[in-house]
């Protein structure tokens, strides 16, 4: 089964819709197989957002992500990544639908509420950067089969 990196940004519990947001995830039939709640130093945001150092928006989203706790987790299912993306929508404000979390919840393209890997490539480095494996709490759905 695939597995994605989700992170709830700050303004998600700043706004108190951390149940909301999960609840998407759940709904869906995602299952968390890892969570916490932490307040990130900015070392770790850095590594996180390396690909964009040096983008206009850089430094503001730095900021953003160390403003507040975020919730982090590992979400996991079938193509858990693209799915995630899907409920997630796209990165712009302007492309994403209602519906979608960022399509319902954010006003500005820099505060889009949550990030989600890209790509299971993508997944496997940003679980590796948020998670010790001693953090996973596997499970089974026991008489479930439609997730
Ligand atoms: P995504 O989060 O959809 O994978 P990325 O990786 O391109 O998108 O961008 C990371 C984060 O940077 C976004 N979640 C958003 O907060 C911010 N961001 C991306 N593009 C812009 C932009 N054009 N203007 C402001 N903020 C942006």
């Amino acid at each position: 089964m695939e597995q994605t990196f989700v992170m709830l940004k700050p303004g998600v519990l700043q706004r108190r819709i951390a149940g909301e947001v999960l609840g998407r995830f759940e709904r869906k039939g995602l299952k968390i197989i890892a969570l916490k709640l932490l307040r990130l130093d900015r070392k770790l945001v850095e590594a996180h957002y390396a690909e964009h150092r040096g983008r206009d928006f850089y430094e503001k989203l730095v900021e953003y992500t160390l403003s507040g706790p975020v919730i982090a987790m590992v979400l996991e299912g079938e193509d858990a990544v693209a799915v995630v993306r899907k409920l997630t929508g796209p990165t712009s404000l302007l492309e994403a639908p209602a519906g979608t979390i960022r399509g319902d919840y954010a006003a500005k393209t820099r505060l889009n509420i949550v990030h989600a890997s890209d790509s299971p490539a993508g997944a496997e480095r940003e679980i590796a950067l948020f998670f010790c494996p001693d953090e996973f709490c596997p499970w089974e759905d026991g008489n479930a089969p439609w997730f």
